[in-house]
């Protein structure tokens, strides 16, 4: 069987909303053509609560798809939740999506219109021709309730099938800056495939002698240099377990480095023009363009000025992005925003789910209920209420 992984379609992300949704319908469309199947790990939204205008353009794309004839069909599910649809289009919430297990996310809503199957919390088989694939899908939860999610759905493999582990968490390999990120050797033994979300670039590798595959998303969103290469999808084919990576039409994005230091003096803006219209020709108008000038020279000082006019000359050509982080004269606030723009890879939500681990165990924190979960409650918005009076009688009582 051949299986379709599309991952971060994040459709009605802001700053290139028409790219999100033009590249994440060319690879679900794509990937009808070519797979019996199609597996999306996490994020097919920028955002928990997408404004109508967005719902109605996942609506459109996904309406679409289910037209589609496709090689398997949904023959049993077992979890979380109803399926609605025997389309074999498959796909977990991600952290961009989920919210508190109790309450509604959008893809729920595709769910429930039968447009896809949502396999957050469970294990769906597939069928074609006699041959069986079953897929293990587990929502994108806090790292730290990954482990115990792993335990009560991981053991569900089913027999005779080729069995996908599919979720939607950070990767220690990746990301080795926070200790409660999954390791990969810390994934169940006897998956026959793993198949992550959640990271925005490409990934290949093994664990337990099986194949390791992110797909990265569909559309850029980081504008970081592990970004630079095509976007699109993988197909895998189980019977020679063997895949390939299927490139869509993305927006090209390439990031270039100038040192100050080594420009002759006066020929700096010169030099980075230079290679903005270099970058141009070699990567087609409309390309993503970001300058990262560093040095101690005196010509950065001024360049925060001049830069504009960059970007200004070069506007019908490419999206210029400036970094200004080697610049002397910038702002904190300038700063701070690039800074944390650098970290984007981890959710606001695993930042701030950090932030109140360390205060409160600065603080002797000691609650029946664990920081994450106190994290999610206060931060949904519902049974806050509850959440504070229960904190307030066990901290008092
Ligand atoms: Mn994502």
């Amino acid at each position: 069987m051949k299986i379709a992984i599309v991952s971060d379609l994040h459709i009605g992300y802001e700053r290139f909303r028409k790219d999100a949704y033009a590249q994440a319908k060319e690879a679900l469309m794509m990937a009808a053509e070519r797979a019996d199947a199609i597996i999306i790990p996490g994020d097919i939204f920028d955002t928990r609560f997408p404004k109508p205008d967005v719902i109605a353009e996942a609506i459109g794309i996904f309406k679409e798809l289910r037209e589609k004839e496709f090689g398997a069909r949904i023959v049993g599910f077992e979890g979380l939740g109803k399926i609605y649809t025997d389309k074999p289009v498959l796909a977990i919430p991600g952290t961009h999506e989920r919210r508190t297990s109790d309450t509604e996310d959008p893809v729920d809503l595709l769910n429930l219109t039968s447009l896809l199957a949502d396999i957050g919390m469970g294990v769906v088989v597939i069928e074609k021709d006699g041959e069986r694939v079953a897929v293990t899908g587990i929502a994108g939860v806090v790292e730290e309730r990954f482990g115990d999610a792993l335990k009560e759905y991981a053991g569900r493999r089913i027999d005779g099938a080729f069995n996908i582990l599919m979720f939607h968490q950070s990767l220690y390999e990746l990301l080795p800056f926070n200790d409660s990120f999954l390791r990969m050797e810390e994934l169940p033994v006897g998956f026959d495939l793993y198949v992550n979300g959640h990271i925005h670039s490409r990934f290949e590798s093994t664990v337990h002698g099986k194949h390791f595959l992110i797909p990265g998303s569909t559309v850029l969103t980081q504008l970081k240099d592990g970004e630079t290469e095509k976007k699109g999808f993988f197909v895998y084919d189980t019977k020679a377990r063997t895949y390939e990576f299927v490139h869509i039409n993305s927006r090209s994005f390439q990031s270039l480095k100038v040192d100050a230091d080594s420009v002759k003096e006066g020929t700096l803006l010169r030099e980075i023009e230079e290679r903005v219209e270099d970058a141009v020709s070699k990567n087609g108008q409309g390309c993503i363009i970001r300058i990262e000038i560093n040095g101690k020279s005196k010509a950065v000082k001024r360049l925060g000025i001049d830069m504009q006019e960059i970007a200004k000359k070069f506007k019908n050509d490419a999206v210029i992005e400036i970094s200004k982080k080697g610049f002397e004269e910038v702002s904190d606030d300038e700063k701070r925003s690039e800074i944390f723009s650098d970290i984007s890879n981890v959710s606001v939500k695993d930042l701030g789910i950090g932030i109140l681990m360390a205060e409160l165990k600065k603080n002797g924190y000691d609650l029946s209920i664990g920081p994450a979960e106190l994290f999610e409650l206060l931060s949904s918005g519902e049974k806050k209420d509850k959440v504070i009076a229960k904190a307030m009688d066990e901290l008092l009582g």
